[in-house]
């Protein structure tokens, strides 16, 4: 198993859109495990093929406490929403950034798993935010595009001085 690089805001790849999966292989099944060590170590409650700069469909989540409930979700697809809830985000590909953020409070995702069945999952609460934000992902978009204009200029400004002071 290998931990993968983690791209970070605002790299330009992180807006691209992911492509669907045709088939689930070997190559397939060793990026699902390479991506959910790299999310265990970070440590994060998912990650998005997109933030390790592969663009296909392909999102691991384990928000459980014990940290031994991973869920691998092939080609997911949001199919029902509703209702609203606001919580803080943060993003392994933003760090040190924490805002609230508006989404829906319970998700309908339609899904393949690893041995290639379509599954659902109906969540709410953490879970559905975990599931919004990493869908975000897939199709380009970072959690700060949720704020407003003078946010992200502002976070933009700090990761450029970050990334200035560490170079
Ligand atoms: O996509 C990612 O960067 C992983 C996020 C997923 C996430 C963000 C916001 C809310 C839920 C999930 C990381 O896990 S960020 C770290 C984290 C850990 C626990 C709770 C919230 C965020
Ligand atoms: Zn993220």
């Amino acid at each position: 198993m290998s931990l993968l690089p983690i791209l970070r805001f605002p790299d330009p790849r992180l807006r691209k859109v992911a492509v669907a999966v045709e088939e689930i292989d070997d190559n397939i099944r060793r990026l699902a495990r390479d991506m959910a060590e790299t999310m265990y170590e970070a440590p994060g409650i998912g990650l998005a093929a997109t933030q390790v700069d592969v663009h296909k469909r392909v999102v691991v989540i384990d928000p459980s406490e014990a940290r031994d409930q991973l869920l691998t979700l092939i080609n997911p697809e949001i199919i029902e929403s509703d209702g609203a809830q606001i919580r803080e985000e943060g993003c392994l590909s933003v760090p040190g950034v924490y805002d609230r953020v508006e989404r829906a409070e319970r998700v309908l995702v339609r899904y393949v798993d690893l041995e290639s069945r379509v599954q659902t999952i109906e969540a709410t609460g953490l879970l559905a935010v975990c599931l919004q934000h990493e869908i975000d992902h897939l199709q380009g978009r970072v959690f700060v595009e949720h704020l407003s204009q003078l946010k992200q200029v502002r976070i933009r400004n700090k990761l450029a001085k970050q990334a200035r002071i560490t170079a």
